[in-house]
C-alpha cells in the first residue's frame, strides 16, 4: 500500500517538516514556564468511553499534575492561546502557523488555498488515545474539509504510545450517521469498526520534526504507553479552510474571534457569545527564549476561556522570533 497518497488513503507523512532548533526553543520555554505552572490551565479531554457524557466535554480546567517521571500528565488544550505563557504560545503558534504547515495544507485540495487554525493540543506524556474521527468533535461547515496535524516534538519511542492513522478509513470508516450517537456509543462503535480495519493501521516511527496530516474523517489514535518513563511530546493542530466555518456536533461556530500569525488565521475563541470578547487586561511580556529576548502582548478578555494572545501592534512574529522560515 502506498502510505503517502493523500487523496487515496487520507493522510500524509511529512518527514523533517519543522527544524530541530524551533522545536528545541519551544521545549526550552515549556520546561522553563508551563511545566512549573501553578495556575489552572485548559486541558484537552481524553476521548474516554467511560465519561458517559452525551455531550463530549469541550475542555476542562485543572492545575498541572506531574507523572512519577515528571511529565505533564494531562494534555493542554489550545496551547496557542495561553494568556499567562505568551512565550510558549508564541512559539507554538510560530510552528502551527509556519510556512511549512501552510504550504502542506495548501497542497491538499485545490479548492482551499488557505486554512485557519481552529484548535490545538500539546502533550508531554500520553497514556493512549482511543480510536476516533476528529469530525465527530470538530469539522468544517459544510462537513468534510477539516484537517488534522500531529507533530512529533521528540523521537517517539515505541513504548511511549505512538500515534497512528487508519488508512482509507475516511472512505471505509463510519459516516456521519454515527454522529448522532453519544460519545460513549460512538467510541464503542469505532472500536468495533477498528476490528475490520486493523490491517490498515499505520503506526509510523516519528522523529522530532516529523508530522502526520490527515483528513478529518480518518480514524486515528495513539497506542497505550507501556513505559511511563517515556514521554511523548507532541503538538497538534486542527485546521479548517478560511472559506468555511467550523462546527461541532451541536452548532456551527458562526462568530469566532480570530487573529493572524505569519499570515495564517487562528481562532482565539469560538465562544464569544458565552463570554463577550472584551479585553479586561493587557500586559506586555518579555521572555527569554534560547538567549533571545522575545516580546509579546498578553490579552485577557472577559472569562477565563476568552484568554487571548497577540503580538504588540506593528511587531511581526518573524521579527520577534528571528527567521522562522
Ligand atoms: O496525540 C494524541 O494522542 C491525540 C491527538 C488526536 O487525537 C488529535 O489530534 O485529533
Amino acid at each position: 500500500m502506498m502510505r503517502n497518497d493523500w487523496s487515496e488513503h487520507g493522510f500524509l507523512l511529512c518527514r523533517d517538516l519543522i527544524p530541530a532548533d524551533r522545536i528545541e526553543r519551544l521545549l526550552v520555554e515549556y520546561r522553563a514556564t508551563v511545566l512549573n505552572a501553578d495556575d489552572v490551565l485548559a486541558r484537552q479531554p481524553r476521548f474516554r468511553r467511560e465519561s458517559g457524557d452525551s455531550r463530549h466535554p469541550h475542555a476542562y480546567d485543572a492545575p498541572n499534575r506531574l507523572t512519577e517521571f515528571g511529565y505533564l500528565a494531562e494534555g493542554l488544550k489550545n496551547p496557542h492561546v495561553l494568556e499567562n505563557y505568551p512565550g510558549f504560545s508564541g512559539l507554538a503558534l510560530s510552528i502551527l502557523c509556519s510556512r511549512e504547515v501552510q504550504d502542506r495544507l495548501a497542497d491538499l485540495n485545490p479548492d482551499y488555498a488557505e486554512y485557519c487554525l481552529h484548535q490545538s493540543m500539546f502533550f508531554d506524556f500520553n497514556p493512549g488515545t482511543e480510536p476516533h474521527q476528529d469530525s465527530y468533535y470538530i469539522d468544517s461547515e459544510p462537513r468534510g474539509a477539516m484537517i488534522g496535524f500531529w507533530l512529533a516534538l521528540e523521537d517517539i519511542h515505541v513504548d511511549a504510545g505512538r500515534f497512528y492513522v487508519v488508512a482509507d478509513s475516511h472512505v471505509e470508516g463510519p459516516g456521519v450517521e454515527l454522529f448522532n450517537a453519544d460519545n460513549a456509543a460512538y467510541l464503542n462503535a469505532l472500536e468495533r469498526t477498528m476490528g475490520g480495519l486493523e490491517a490498515k493501521r499505520f503506526v509510523p516511527d516519528l522523529a522530532a520534526g516529523d508530522a502526520l496530516i490527515w483528513h478529518g474523517d480518518v480514524i486515528h489514535g495513539a497506542l497505550p504507553n507501556v513505559d511511563p518513563s517515556r514521554s511523548r511530546k507532541s503538538l497538534t493542530g486542527h485546521y479548517i479552510p478560511t472559506k468555511l466555518l467550523g462546527r461541532n456536533r451541536f452548532r456551527v461556530y458562526g462568530n469566532t474571534v480570530e487573529r493572524t500569525c505569519l499570515g495564517m488565521r487562528y481562532v482565539v475563541t469560538n465562544r464569544p457569545e458565552v463570554e463577550p470578547n472584551r479585553p479586561v487586561a493587557i500586559r506586555r511580556n518579555t521572555v527569554e527564549v534560547a538567549g533571545e529576548s522575545v516580546e509579546f502582548l498578553a490579552v485577557r478578555t472577559v472569562g477565563g476561556e476568552q484568554a487571548a494572545f497577540s503580538l504588540p501592534l506593528g511587531v511581526r512574529l518573524e521579527d520577534a522570533l528571528g527567521s522562522v522560515t
